[in-house]
């Protein structure tokens, strides 16, 4: 399998769910300024959306979507319990949550991110995206993990995006739980093992 991927971006996710999976894979590094790879290809023609994670699998076949493209991974290991069985009440309180960070949070980052946008919007959109880290935080007061006590592929994606907030000037100090739980993620071997490859250790 390939993971087109660029650094600390969203493609982090499915980065550490490999790991996590101790599955064989070979990163492609995607240039998202200029959308090209590193021998000078144009993403696009590979990806048309442009978007980072992609995953190639060894029939040739590409996935998209970063939520889907981790719970393909999981279901490959299903042994590692990295998300509850298919069809099963769990495994829709997985995707629930999946469905939740890719919607809200991800895209709540979004516009934080624009070059466009004044510092009036971004306090607005900054606003709004503390509400829902709120509403988490309060989630993770009595777990460890957003399933419970076991690490899920929705903790490498909340894990991921909830890294982005000290770029973005939000301040996570009231969300002690949230705080416990990036500590607690970030010790994984194979987050480390994921921030070490994409450059991000500090
Ligand atoms: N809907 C996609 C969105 C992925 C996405 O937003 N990727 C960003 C990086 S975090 C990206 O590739 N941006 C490049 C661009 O906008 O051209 C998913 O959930 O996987």
């Amino acid at each position: 399998m390939k993971l087109y991927f660029s650094p600390g971006t969203c493609s982090l996710s499915p980065h550490i769910v490999l790991r996590e999976a101790e599955l064989p894979f070979t990163p492609v590094k995607v240039n998202l300024s200029t959308h090209t790879l590193s021998d000078g290809s144009n993403y696009y023609d590979i990806e048309p959306k442009g978007y980072v994670p992609m995953l190639e699998l060894d029939n040739g076949q590409r996935l998209t979507e970063g939520q889907v493209i981790v719970q393909y991974l999981a279901d490959q290991v299903p042994h590692k319990q990295l998300i509850p069985a298919a069809g099963s009440q769990e495994r829709y309180r997985a995707q629930e949550w999946l469905a939740f960070i890719a919607t809200e949070i991800h895209k709540g980052f979004s516009p934080l991110f624009s070059a466009q946008l004044g510092d009036e919007a971004k306090s607005f959109f900054r606003t709004r995206l503390l509400t829902k880290l709120e509403w988490v935080n309060r989630e993770l007061e009595a777990k460890e993990y957003l399933m419970g006590n076991a690490f899920c592929v929705a903790d490498a994606y909340l894990f991921t995006v909830v890294s982005w907030a000290g770029f973005m000037k939000l301040d996570l100090t009231p969300f002690t739980h949230l705080q416990a739980y990036m500590a607690r993620v970030s010790q994984r071997p194979a987050v480390q093992q994921a921030l070490e490859a994409e450059g991000l250790k500090k």
